[in-house]
């Protein structure tokens, strides 16, 4: 048995031992303005890169041949594999073109920053060295190096945040086993082992907090029955002991409702920030940590045959509604089997990027729009010093008339086009704010107007 192995063992037959039930967890305390400092880096960096990488990527939406539907990190459900053939992808394994300081590059090149990657998707197989099972790149590919450090010591040097994924179900750890529908998606735990699984889990997340040390934990696959709020609650306390600054999702424990990623509201939830997945909330959420996670075409595992990629002015939309509104947009992208970003990605990236060379301080550290509909775009808006605003007005649809208007009784007291710093004139008649504009807009995914006012936005 090799030390892995028995190590896992020994952890396993230590805590079936101590049959206590398990305890109510102590949440950590913490006033509004500690948890302020601790979400404020989050806050302010608005734009993360999420990356689904791991052994799917190897057949890449393919099985002996077929096409196989939906997302591609889900094969091993959609095309019914058993683990024992499941597990030869791991001896195929082998990245050789995975570059990490590219990695992060691309991110940052593209206005990210943060990074989310799957330290273990659902498959069970872990991106980096644990101890917990064999069942992991250094042990079961012939790549043999751990890629979490790469990633977090790249991120570190090139200044962004690096932060995990990690999915509570997992569909090749033995505890867990194929619901009676005879589909992959174990939403089945044998009775006797959910203490054993409950610690190969913080054993996993604390290897990871003395490893890579990310920023955010980014919890996944908490759907199956046998996990509760409560248990949820455990490994929020468990980690947060360990790393008091760290930020953890909602998805720790049972809040969210369903891909909408928000809370239910009968009763609190662990977890510091909702997850909407491919959506975006209709309105701002006062008072609430969002962030959407979305791909950019329709998988998050690579998928060779998924062609179907957003424009650059889709993704830049978004980013901004979503800014708008007060939440984190954290867009996907999914490697090839071979270490490399997919081209059409890297451009779209690029292209945002471009955008937001010119255009990130109306994104970043900024709040919500005070506005419930703007027509021609969206909003955000920062204070300035002497408790001034800022307002920054992304115009989509341009005026016809050259006229920007905009309900608000405040003194205006600036207007300019923010990427080339060109003034505009403007007036305040009847409650409303105009700001004469150019013919043609600048920039046709979405031109920013920075917009001054005296005080705090009074909307009329
Ligand atoms: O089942 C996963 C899916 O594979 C993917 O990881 C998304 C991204 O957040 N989350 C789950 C579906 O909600």
């Amino acid at each position: 048995m090799t030390r892995h192995k028995l190590y896992a063992c020994l952890v396993g037959a230590l805590l079936l031992s101590s049959s206590l039930p398990a305890i109510a967890a102590d949440l950590p305390s913490e006033t509004a303005a500690e948890r302020d400092a601790r979400m404020e880096w989050w806050r302010d960096a608005r734009f993360g890169m999420f990356i689904h990488w791991g052994l799917y990527a190897i057949p890449a939406g393919e099985w002996q041949g077929k096409p196989i539907g939906g997302i591609g990190e889900w094969i091993m459900d959609r095309a019914n594999i058993p683990v024992d053939e499941y597990e030869p992808l791991a001896g195929q394994f082998n990245p050789t073109e995975f570059d990490a300081a590219q990695w992060v590059r691309i991110a940052k090149d593209a206005g990210m920053k943060y990074m989310v990657i799957t330290s273990k998707h659902h498959d069970g197989f872990c991106l980096f060295d644990t101890a917990a099972t064999e069942w992991d790149v250094v042990d079961a590919s012939p790549y043999g190096k751990d890629l979490l450090i790469q990633l977090s010591r790249e991120c570190r040097k090139q200044g962004l945040k690096f932060c995990t994924y990690y999915s509570i179900m997992d569909w090749h750890h033995p505890a867990q086993y194929r619901g009676s529908d005879q589909r992959y998606n174990p939403t089945k735990m044998h009775a006797d082992r959910k203490t054993e699984y409950m610690a190969f889990m913080k054993q996993q997340l604390k290897e990871l907090l003395d490893t890579c040390d990310p920023e955010v934990l980014w919890f996944d696959g908490e759907w199956p029955s046998w996990y509760t709020e409560e248990d949820g609650r455990e490994i929020y306390a468990f980690l947060r002991k360990h790393k008091p600054e760290l930020i953890i999702n909602n998805r720790v424990g049972k809040g969210r409702r369903g891909m909408e990623g928000l809370n239910k509201g009968d009763q609190e939830y662990v977890g510091d920030f909702g997850t909407p997945e491919q959506q975006i909330p209709a309105t701002g959420l006062s008072g609430v940590d969002w962030e959407s996670c979305m791909t950019m075409n329709h998988t998050w595992g690579f998928k060779k045959n998924d062609h179907d990629w957003k424009s650059t002015e889709t993704l830049v939309r978004n980013l901004i509604d979503i800014a708008s509104k007060g939440g984190n947009y954290l867009l996907n992208v999914g490697p090839t089997a071979e270490g490399l970003i997919p081209g059409p990605s890297v451009e779209r990236l690029a292209g945002m990027g471009e955008w937001m060379k010119a255009n990130g301080e109306s994104i970043y550290g900024t709040t919500a729009s005070p506005f419930a509909k703007t027509p021609w775009g969206r909003c955000t808006q920062k204070t300035l010093p002497g408790g001034n605003t800022r307002l920054y007005l992304h115009v989509f649809q341009w005026p016809a008339d050259e006229k920007l208007t905009v309900p608000l009784k405040n003194k205006p007291t600036a207007a300019k086009l923010l990427a080339c710093g060109t003034e505009l004139g403007f007036a305040a008649t009847d409650g409303n704010i105009t700001v004469s504009l150019p013919a043609e807009a600048p920039c046709k995914i979405a031109t920013v107007v920075a917009l001054d006012i005296q005080g705090e936005p009074e909307v009329n």
